[in-house]
């Protein structure tokens, strides 16, 4: 008889925040926005795991590289980290030389000869690869560029469960939220 909890109810109503239509209008685009977080992250979920294993086995890349007084062609080669990489090197006028920094590889490449150089990228960067034979006058100017990049599928991976976590401490907050304006 002396608890009166709909009475409290009603009064805290009357000095809340705005009116109790619009905090309506609130949690549903609250719930809206939750919605969307949900179906991105089971796209993301169901996307990733074929795309993972195909990364983690990693794939075997032939590039051919061409060595010419005084630049590499191509000067930038981009590959998967992982990946089994096959250098089909070339010098196109005298003896040149292939040494990347950080693969410790260092191979000799005389003219009309075709060089295979194989290595796994098993390191993540950019590396400078460079003529290691002295072709000339711009022969310390001959380099190129080795990046490697992160396996992006294992970014997207932890992007993904990352984003699953940040929507589960949302909807908890949420309802910590809820729940306490429930009891005043
Ligand atoms: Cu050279």
């Amino acid at each position: 008889m002396t608890r009166n909890q709909p009475a409290k109810e009603n009064v805290w109503r009357g000095n809340g925040f705005g009116s109790p239509a619009a905090a309506g209008g609130r949690r549903r685009l609250a719930g809206t926005a939750f919605g969307v977080f949900c179906l991105l992250t089971a796209m993301l979920l169901a996307w990733q795991p074929a795309a993972f294993g195909q990364a983690r086995e990693g794939r075997e890349r032939v590039i051919d590289l061409v060595g010419r007084r005084f630049e590499w062609d191509p000067g930038v080669i981009e590959v998967n980290r992982g990946d089994r990489v096959v250098l089909r090197v070339r010098a196109e006028d005298v003896t040149h030389g292939l040494y990347i920094d950080g693969y410790g590889i260092r191979e000799e490449i005389f003219p009309g000869q075709v060089k295979e150089i194989t290595f796994t990228a098993d390191r993540p960067g950019r590396f400078m690869f460079r003529c290691a034979v002295t072709c000339g006058t711009f022969h310390p100017y001959m380099t190129g560029w080795l990046r490697v990049k992160p396996n992006t599928n294992f970014a997207a991976g932890a992007a993904g469960a990352g984003l699953l976590v940040a929507g589960s401490l949302a909807v908890l907050h949420r309802n910590k939220g809820r729940s306490t304006s429930d009891v005043h």
